[in-house]
């Protein structure tokens, strides 16, 4: 029951709010879920990695009716939710990672709204949160998550499968997916496209994301041999520093290797100290990633998690090796 209450939640905006939104800055879910957001309800935005999810929280405008944290998993981490209430009025959590028992307690003593699944990606369930605010054709940025995430079984999803077209949205989101994976997408093109979005601009109508998906689309092939050729097998995991491409698409190129179950992908994450690690699996790896990583990444003094077969991590740089052997340890022969 609690499950079904939590399903049907819808909030209401007023308009004129003073609403801030901070999404994952990665993906077409997290720019498709900043884009619903800013579509509703007229809000300012900024995009956020793991990484940086702090500063852009500490720099977020103040006196604020609703902060809206989307497609950012916060499972354990605790001070910055114990942090959340101090920035808005009200604040509404909406994402789709994995999220312990521990953390949405947190979450709750803060007094934060949730709405939380595993089986319908960020932008589906922004959609049906607010849908009231949307209009008909802002469906579509929905569909834009739906198809270029990891697929999952959720009724939203499948409702919003069937209120668009299926073609048209897996090219338009597949577009915006491989232009979000290029390294030459910059933090000013990423905050562009959120208002086109916003503004219901099609993806293909927006010539750096047609010019940048194109060239990813082509560059993938090259980069994925490159990356193969240099990878480490330890057990049945590929390992190698990440390429230029976005390190979660490097990480999925390197399941490519033959006879492997897991790839790690890692590369520096903006100060040499510290390390940024993308880990695929298969399901032969018979092993919830996030949870995996979640806990091997604390052990070694940083944070992580993410989804049954994709997840990720922010480590100390010296104590990647360590990370790197019991990840291997743990997935096993
Ligand atoms: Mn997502």
């Amino acid at each position: 029951m609690k499950t079904l209450a939590r399903q049907k939640l819808r909030v209401s905006i007023p308009s004129g709010s003073r609403v801030f939104c901070i999404s994952h800055n990665d993906d077409a879910d997290g720019l498709a879920s900043a884009a619903l957001v800013r579509c509703a309800t007229r809000s300012r935005f900024a995009l956020a990695g793991y990484e940086d999810i702090g500063r852009v929280l500490a720099e977020a405008p103040r006196d604020l009716d609703w902060l809206i944290v989307t497609d950012l998993g916060l499972n354990g981490r605790q001070e910055l939710i114990r942090n959340l209430p101090t920035i808005a009025r009200r604040v509404l959590y909406v994402d789709h990672h994995m999220l312990s028992a521990e953390s949405k307690t947190a979450l709750q003593k803060a007094k934060v709204i949730v709405r939380h699944s595993l089986n319908d990606c960020t932008s589906v369930l922004v959609w049906d949160l607010l849908r009231k605010q949307l209009p008909e054709e802002a469906v579509n940025l929905a569909a834009y998550g739906a198809v270029t995430d990891p697929p999952t079984s959720g009724l939203l999803t499948r409702e919003v499968h069937l209120k668009t077209s299926w073609n048209v949205d897996a090219y338009e989101g597949h577009l915006l997916a491989l232009a979000l994976s290029s390294k030459r997408c910059t933090d000013g093109l990423r905050e562009k496209i959120v208002k086109g979005l916003a503004a219901l601009q099609l993806p293909h109508r927006m010539g750096a994301v047609r010019r940048l998906a194109d060239q990813q689309a082509a560059r993938m092939t090259k980069v994925q041999k490159q990356l193969c050729d240099r990878a480490q097998v330890k057990g049945r995991v590929s390992i190698a520093r990440a390429g230029p491409l976005a390190l979660g698409t490097s990480a999925e190129l390197l399941l490519g290797v033959p006879n492997v179950v897991a790839s790690v992908v890692y590369s520096k994450a903006g100060s040499p100290s510290r390390t940024r690690v993308s880990v695929r699996g298969t399901h032969e790896c018979r092993r919830h990633l996030g949870k995996l990583i979640l806990r091997i990444a604390r052990k070694f003094g940083g944070a992580g998690g993410g989804h049954m077969l994709a997840a990720g991590a922010i480590l100390p740089s010296q104590r990647l090796e360590e990370f790197l052997d019991l990840f291997v340890r743990e997935i096993g022969r």
